[in-house]
């Protein structure tokens, strides 16, 4: 799906602002609240999470659907185009209607989805509501827990009689938020126009190879006219699907980025698509980016703010990246979801390295929540599996062009060590699934929890070993010593595998400003010394890839009695000061180059 654009062929409004809103009281389908304006509606700006907008522990915590609306109006002048109405995320299941008629429906809160409108729309005064529902449960990516508590939440049993406000019981760590949370747009074409793009570079010694498909609707000539960054023209192609060369090829480097562009024209339809020349390949137990061995330096993120909540926030967005920058870092994971098409676009030109990660977090292929225990039956398996299908397809689709991207991840943290059998059952499909529709064929992995990790069956064949582990903190918290001999017993074994292993995850609750000269959990100094202790073992295996820090920055979780206010593992606070760790983070990184470090 191409991501919207203003052009001479296209035009582009933003619906962004603010919108009426109201929480669903169990009786707004049945009064239909989508056919009529709102009664006594509350004020919510779009986009952004609803959930911490307000002073209302209700809205925080609203457990299903809620009502936006705004009217739209569509400029005479856009007579006889094609109009979409395309939403970048609604989190994480949208019924839209127009003028009280349901006009689309779409499942999966982190990707994008669109309607052609031109049909159903007046000129003036058009009622477009939205009813979006925030429940997770076992049909979801993530997963909610049906069975009660939280992850994270109490442990001592119910007391009889008392009845619990109904809640999400999320099966992941990190706040639920909820709403439209990335920009909700109307875009025009021409009737006969580009749907699609798909650009494959490879490389021939200088010169570039690029493949290309473009996916049109109608009757029409297409052209294609490839320009460097200095505007010059480097190659020109015809018709839908080819091969053009880029001689003497500026390539797109980790950090130092390079885009051309193919301005694409199909009849009057035109449209501009970025795109870098790299390659990359996994080769024995190496991570090769443009044929050399690469060392990713960064972290595990959220896409998480105060009052924002996870909605898209360019502002934040560009001072993450240069937050990266400035600590020495070349890349970072979307944990646990894809993240907004802003994000990857500012990759691309940044040159920030990233593993793609489907919304897969909390899926149990054998058995419930963590918490909640209880045997899964076979629909409940299919049904997620089914979902999860879709999103690894619609992820790679929206994000195939982007050279920032380097690897998908389709999970994090599956019970892949409990259940060895069904789950690669379950996921060797998927990894097959991802190989065979990116069309750049980029490495495939998924994100191991720590456990038995022996008998795991499914990280073996994916095409980097990535671990979440926390050695010296869930595991021989408060002993290092113990911790960097366990870490070293495992290294021993995956080295065995003979493929690349980065750490995904590996990190220490901090909370900022807590000190002691000698170190102890909690403080920034035992921040400090965990994460001296895992690299001292790290930096011993030449299978060693990389090393994603968790957590970028401290984010929000669900009130729960492991977390102060959310998970503060970041390196930086949730409102990014740098703790001590960020100033020791940077001093090793920027000492350490983005290749042939191993
Ligand atoms: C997922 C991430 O979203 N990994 C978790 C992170 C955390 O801070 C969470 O925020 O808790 C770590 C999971 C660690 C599980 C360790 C289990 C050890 C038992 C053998």
């Amino acid at each position: 799906m191409l991501y919207p654009v203003l052009n001479s062929s296209r035009t582009l409004i933003d619906l962004s602002g603010i919108w009426s809103f109201k929480a669903d009281d169990g009786t707004g389908f049945q009064q239909q609240w989508y056919a009529n304006k709102l009664k006594n509606p509350m004020t919510m700006a779009v986009p952004a999470s609803y959930n911490d907008q307000k002073e209302s522990i209700d809205l925080r915590d609203h457990y299903g659907y809620v009502f936006y609306q705004r009217e739209i109006a569509i400029p005479k002048t856009l007579e006889g185009q094609r109009i979409v109405l395309r939403f970048g995320a609604v989190t994480h299941y949208a019924k839209v209607y127009l003028n009280g008629q349901l006009i689309t429906e779409h499942k999966g809160g982190f990707l994008p989805f669109e309607v052609e409108i031109q049909d159903k729309v007046k000129s003036q005064n058009n009622l477009l509501t939205v009813a979006v529902n925030n429940v997770v449960d076992y049909s979801t990516l993530p997963v909610g827990s049906e069975v009660g508590g939280n992850m994270l939440g109490g442990v001592l049993p119910p007391v009889p009689g008392v009845t619990p406000k109904k809640q999400n019981a999320p099966n992941f760590d990190f706040f639920n938020y909820a709403g439209i949370h990335r920009p909700v747009k109307i875009y025009s074409t021409p009737k006969k126009f580009i749907e699609d793009i798909t650009i494959v570079p490879s490389l021939e010694g200088t010169k570039a190879s690029v493949y290309y498909k473009i996916d049109t609707i109608g009757q029409g000539e297409t052209t294609l006219t490839i320009y460097d960054e200095e505007r010059e023209v480097v190659a020109e192609a015809k018709g839908n699907e080819g091969t053009f060369i880029i001689e003497n090829v500026h390539l797109w480097q980790p950090l130092n980025a390079y885009l051309y562009a193919a301005e694409i024209t199909f009849g009057e339809d035109r449209y501009e698509q970025s795109f870098g020349v790299r390659t990359v390949e996994v080769k024995d137990s190496q991570f090769l980016i443009n044929g050399k061995p690469f060392y990713f330096k960064g972290f595990g993120k959220h896409e998480d703010f105060i009052a924002h909540g996870r909605g898209l926030d360019e502002v934040l967005n560009v001072k993450d990246l240069s937050l990266l920058r400035w600590i020495g870092a070349n890349s970072f994971r979307t944990s646990h979801y894809p993240y907004s098409e802003e994000m990857m676009n500012l990759c691309d030109r940044e040159g920030f390295v990233v593993i793609d990660e489907t919304p897969a977090v909390g899926v149990n292929v054998n058995f419930g929540a963590m918490s909640g225990g209880g045997k899964r039956d076979t629909f409940e398996v299919l049904h997620t599996h089914q979902h999860h299908h879709d999103v690894v397809v619609d992820m790679i689709e929206r994000d195939k062009n982007h050279p920032c991207i380097v690897m998908w991840s389709i999970a994090n943290e599956s019970d892949t060590t409990a259940f060895p059998e069904s789950s690669y059952n379950y996921y060797k499909p998927l990894y097959d699934l991802a190989h065979k529709v990116d069309p750049q064929n980029r490495p495939v992995t998924i994100v191991g929890v720590q456990g038995e990790y022996k008998t795991d069956k499914t990280l073996p064949a994916m095409d980097v070993i990535c671990l979440n582990r926390y050695y010296g903190w869930y595991i021989y918290g408060g002993d290092l010593n113990a911790a960097k001999q366990a870490l070293s017993i495992e290294l021993d074994y995956w080295k065995t595998i003979g493929k690349p292993i980065i750490f995904t995850e590996y990190g220490a609750d901090t909370v900022a400003g807590l000190h002691l000269a000698t170190p102890t959990m909690f403080t920034e100094e035992y921040q400090v010394e965990f994460l001296r202790a895992n690299h001292e073992i790290f930096d011993k295996y030449d299978c060693f890839v990389g090393e994603h820090v968790w957590n970028f920055a401290d984010f929000q979780t669900i009130q729960g009695i492991m977390r102060v206010e959310g998970n503060k593992k970041g390196a930086f606070t949730r409102d990014r000061r740098p703790k001590l760790a960020a100033h020791y983070l940077q001093n090793r990184w920027t000492q350490i180059p983005d290749f042939e470090y191993k």
